[in-house]
């Protein structure tokens, strides 16, 4: 399903281009990037248009199409931690401690995403793997707490 819809992406991208109407290039040409990528957040999962992009400054375009207030963070994978982005260490609530994790470092954030914004940012980044994550805690009327990474959101992002 998820190739599926890079594949479209790609189709899209070629026929951009050959129309002269560069939609899909412009959020990175905004930026100066060479690259950008597509992330869509909503309750539960986040969402790339891309699983690779190349190295240097990569234009995020984010949009929430949830309901909820979402954030993004791009967190720049040691290269031993080669664990599923879903399966990073967490604290007891199910979010990631982004003061003591020890498996790589927050290279980018784009914080408060209010539902139904856009929200943009260029971030450079080097080789390596990256999750891209929402790690909004919040607790809910019954006093439970809701961590957005466990619940779903966040994807595996390649830079080469
Ligand atoms: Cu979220």
């Amino acid at each position: 399903m998820r190739k599926g819809r890079n594949n479209i992406l790609n189709v899209l991208f070629s026929t951009s281009v050959l129309l002269a109407t560069p939609l899909y290039v412009h959020a990175g040409d905004k930026y100066g990037g060479r690259e950008a990528v597509e992330v869509d957040i909503r309750e539960w999962n986040l969402t790339l248009s891309k699983e690779k992009v190349k190295a240097g400054n990569v234009g995020f375009a984010v949009k929430n199409k949830g309901k909820e207030t979402h954030e993004i963070a791009v967190i720049k994978l040691k290269n031993d931690a080669i664990v599923h982005v879903g399966r990073l260490p967490v604290d007891k609530h199910g979010a990631i401690d982004e003061g003591t994790m020890d498996f790589g470092e927050i290279v980018g954030e784009i914080e408060d995403i209010k539902s139904g914004a856009d929200a943009k940012q260029l971030i450079k980044l080097d080789p390596g793997r990256y999750a891209v994550i929402c790690n909004v805690v919040e607790q809910e009327e019954d006093g439970s707490i809701e961590a957005h990474y466990s619940m779903g959101m966040h994807a595996l992002l390649e830079v080469e």
